[in-house]
């Protein structure tokens, strides 16, 4: 419309010069189009410059609508020129894909390349708790000496929690403040000494049994907890003494802390052992000489034992001119206490990762 502004009113000389400016533009569009294929960076950018050349809003289309608007004689010239330069630019087009995709496939490759030599992903792992482990190296050491283990329920009846152990209904320890009541004849057992009734009842003597396992007191502050564990030796034999107690004891702490440590048994009492003593071991931390552990004693508390009481073997069936027995029982989470320096019993029952993972 331009052109035939200005070369009118032949119109030969319009069509002309019309095709040179339109010949002079594909140059152009061709020019530009090399420039744009060879300067593009990626395979996507190298297509949004073919939509822009040779799609439906495309400098080609706009060229075929030029072509549609030339006389007979140049429509020849030009859609040659044009079919030519479209030949060229696919042709460079490809060439450019082929270079593009080449170098994104090596780029992807070194990117993703599986480094056999890395460590694989850490797979995290369960560990047995601090509790599990004492249990087991307790059970370990006294299996050597021909202890086997018993276990049984956490409710109890009152007369295998009591009565039994010679624990009459006024005892202190049977007071609502410390034991838990299921019903009127039923508790969570206060301590493992059950499982050795039914043992009694059960087996027939000579007997070394252990009995691990948890035990329920209505108590809970930095050193108790309502729920905590316990493990209790018995030993039923004919001419049991306080020297195989003593023996057993000894062989047990020095094979748990150290063979250099010693025992020492101080006077108590139990309903369910005669004599009955509290033993003590010498500080595993300080070996003796006095640490905060000890507080500064040189000796740390362990458990109770004793021998077991004449009227609980005979509540069990047995005569105890024959038949004596050695007991002792001790809380788990005290002797793990001693043995990784724990400051306060909660952390057991917490679980929290951070303190378990410290056992794994
Ligand atoms: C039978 C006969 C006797 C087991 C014993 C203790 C002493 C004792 C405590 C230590 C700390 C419990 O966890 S704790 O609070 N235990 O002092 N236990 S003798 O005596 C028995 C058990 C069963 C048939």
């Amino acid at each position: 419309m331009r052109l035939r502004a200005i070369f009118q009113p032949d119109q030969r000389e319009f069509v002309t010069m019309a095709l040179t400016e339109h010949l002079a533009r594909l140059k152009e569009i061709e020019a530009q189009a090399q420039a744009d294929f060879t300067n593009a960076p990626g395979t996507k950018e190298l297509y949004d410059q073919k939509v822009r050349y040779f799609g439906k809003q495309g400098s080609f289309s706009e060229l075929m609508r030029v072509m549609g608007k030339l006389g007979p004689e140049d429509k020849p010239t030009f859609g040659k020129e044009v079919n030519e330069t479209k030949q060229r630019l696919e042709a460079l087009y490809n060439q450019q894909e082929s270079q593009l995709k080449s170098q994104e496939m090596a780029t992807r490759l070194a990117q993703e390349a599986l480094d056999l030599s890395l460590p694989g992903p850490e797979r995290s792992q369960g560990s047995r708790h601090p509790i599990s482990l004492v249990i087991n190296e307790v059970i370990s050491i006294l299996s050597r000496i021909g202890y086997s283990v018993r276990l049984g329920p956490q409710i109890e009846g009152d007369w295998f929690n009591f009565e039994a152990l010679n624990i009459p209904p006024d005892h202190p320890s049977r007071d609502l403040q410390d034991t838990f009541y299921v019903d009127d004849h039923h508790v969570l057992r206060t301590h493992t000494s059950p499982v050795q009734i039914h043992t009694l009842l059960n087996e027939i003597p000579p007997l070394r049994v252990l009995a691990p396992g948890s035990v329920f007191r209505c108590d809970s502050d930095v050193s108790h907890s309502p729920n905590f564990h316990q493990i209790e030796g018995m030993l039923v034999d004919r001419k049991v003494s306080m020297a195989d107690l003593k023996g057993t004891l000894s062989y047990f702490v020095k094979e748990l802390f150290g063979s250099s440590l010693k025992v020492r048994f101080r006077p108590s009492f139990f309903p369910f052992t005669e004599p009955s003593a509290e033993f003590d071991c010498s500080c595993p931390i300080c070996q003796g000489k006095g640490c905060r552990m000890c507080k500064h004693s040189g000796w740390v508390e362990i458990g109770g034992c004793g021998l077991i009481n004449p009227k609980v073997l005979m509540q069990a069936g047995l005569d105890p001119l024959e038949w004596q027995g050695l007991a002792f029982g001790f809380g788990i989470e005290r002797m793990a206490i001693i043995k990784y320096g724990v400051q306060d019993i909660r952390l057991f029952n917490e679980n929290d990762l951070r303190f378990l993972r410290q056992f794994e």
